[in-house]
């Protein structure tokens, strides 16, 4: 990465933001006709989440969001992104919707635009309604096809008060993750129907960008957020680079291969024909997935160090997708994942800014003159209250420190960045990891519910009021 822009100043319409997940942080979860998800169903299971934690309660933002949206206008923001629970709004996940869930996504939209916040609505954070699962889930096509007419829903409800929108939150992980390793839900293993539950994420996109802008006033903006993976080969040697040429087809060209280019890659196609005939992508889909968009949202928190599978490795665990034996990764069994050198988080993350800094400068290329927004970037540490009560996370500034800092420095380089969402407000349910892993910039005592801000809120605070980042040690 070039020489730091120093100060570290943003341009002033950037956006200072933080996000959630519904099933991360509502609770509430058998209230007002919501009906299970694939996450209630699979937290349920035994041995599917650390200590068998489940969203049940979360920390009850359901009944708390009042509060929840002053303490963001105390900290600051002035974005934040959060999902709809699709099981909350339209319990089968076909058919009419409820109006206490549309209700509540009301009300937390006027109560965010009354505190001078703008909301950005993501519609699918992986929380599939167990209906469809039980129909098939994303491995089918009608899956896709019932996410346009919910999108159709959410647009009509909130579309003359949200701008902003993100049909789906990392499609990988839906993919790879629910349907590859199952170590999210549903927790199926079956390389195939990764792929196809791949294809069908994307129909999904893409025709609920259309059904969205079928009824939403032009000027709101679609988009949506990648993990896009910054794979980098072990060495130049070209079974390595083949090897990082392979985890990037299945990390990030065969979703914005077909969003941005209106086609998946060819190397993709040919590495996965032992796993699948791809016969389930029909004419006119890659068409209906090729949809302009207003913005692209990219998620960073690490990036992924792979080679050829000769070289000693660390397995594919060392992808840090969690523990599985079976790969999320479909047609790449003779890659080898290796953790990268350095410092980490409470997730074995490696922290290196410089990542978000290449993702941000592909992704200008790879679509240019599209708005981007990092829709998710924060860490995971072991933060404990003081006796004071007050809660130090020196190691959270820093890693947002360097990794805004990277993200001014995209900007510098030509990348038109509008805005950045800190992962996350507040701590919440980490999918299988359960409550011990805490990424918040508020503590919350699970056992009372209280939210404190983390010194890493107050550092937050200042960098979003004055639009330049101030020194580490500026909070203590
Ligand atoms: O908590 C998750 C979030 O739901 C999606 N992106 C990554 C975060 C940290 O693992």
């Amino acid at each position: 990465m070039p020489e730091p822009v120093t100060p570290v100043t943003f341009p002033p319409a950037f956006l200072w933001g933080a996000a959630t997940s519904a099933y991360q942080i509502e609770g509430a979860v058998r209230e007002d006709g919501r009906t299970p998800s694939i996450w209630d169903t699979f937290s349920h299971t035994p041995g599917k989440t650390a200590g068998g934690e489940t969203g049940d309660i979360a920390v009850e933002h359901y009944h708390r969001y009042r509060d929840d949206v002053a303490l963001m206008a105390e900290l600051g923001l002035t974005a934040y992104r959060f999902s709809i629970s699709w099981s909350r709004v339209q319990p089968t996940g076909r058919g009419p919707a409820v109006q206490r869930g549309l209700d509540f996504y009301r009300n937390l939209v006027d109560e965010l635009l009354a505190h001078g916040i703008k909301p950005a609505v993501t519609l699918y954070h992986w929380d599939l309604p167990q209906e469809l699962e039980d129909a098939g889930g994303w491995p089918e096509r009608d899956t896709a096809l019932r996410f346009a007419e919910y999108a159709q829903i959410v647009g009509d409800a909130l579309g003359d008060r949200v701008e902003q929108w993100i049909t789906l939150n990392e499609p990988w992980c839906s993919a790879f993750l629910g349907y590859g390793s199952g170590v999210h839900a549903p927790g199926r293993t079956d390389p195939a129907a990764s792929l196809r539950a791949a294809h069908h994420l994307n129909l999904a996109h893409g025709l609920g960008t259309s059904a969205l802008r079928a009824t939403m006033p032009a000027r709101n903006s679609v988009a949506v957020s990648l993990n896009s993976s910054v794979v980098r080969p072990l060495s130049q040697d070209p079974a390595d680079l083949a090897a990082a040429r392979r985890i990037d087809d299945l990390a990030n060209g065969v979703f914005h291969g077909p969003m941005l280019h209106g086609a998946y890659p060819e190397t993709l196609l040919t590495a996965t024909s032992s796993v699948t005939d791809w016969s389930y992508v029909l004419d006119g889909d890659l068409a209906a997935i090729n949809q302009p968009l207003d913005a692209l949202g990219l998620n960073y928190y690490t990036p992924t160090l792979v080679s050829a599978a000769a070289a000693s490795a660390d397995g594919p665990r060392a992808d840090g997708h969690g523990a599985s034996s079976f790969s999320p990764w479909p047609g790449a069994d003779d890659v080898a994942f290796h953790q990268t050198p350095g410092e980490r988080t409470e997730m074995g993350w490696t922290i290196d800014p410089t990542g978000l800094h290449d993702l941000i400068m592909r992704y200008s290329g790879e679509a240019p003159g599209l708005p981007l927004y990092v829709t998710e970037n924060g860490a995971a540490y072991d933060d404990k209250p003081d006796p004071d009560g007050r809660v130090h996370d020196p190691e959270r500034i820093a890693y947002l420190h360097g990794h805004l800092s990277a993200v001014r420095q995209a900007i510098a380089d030509g990348a038109d960045v509008r805005g950045y969402y800190l992962w996350s407000l507040m701590d919440n349910f980490e999918w299988a990891y359960g409550y011990g892993k805490r990424f918040g910039a508020v503590y919350v005592d699970y056992a009372t519910q209280a939210r404190t801000p983390k010194s890493s809120a107050l550092w937050y605070r200042q960098a979003a009021r004055t639009g330049t980042l101030p020194p580490v040690t500026a909070v203590e």
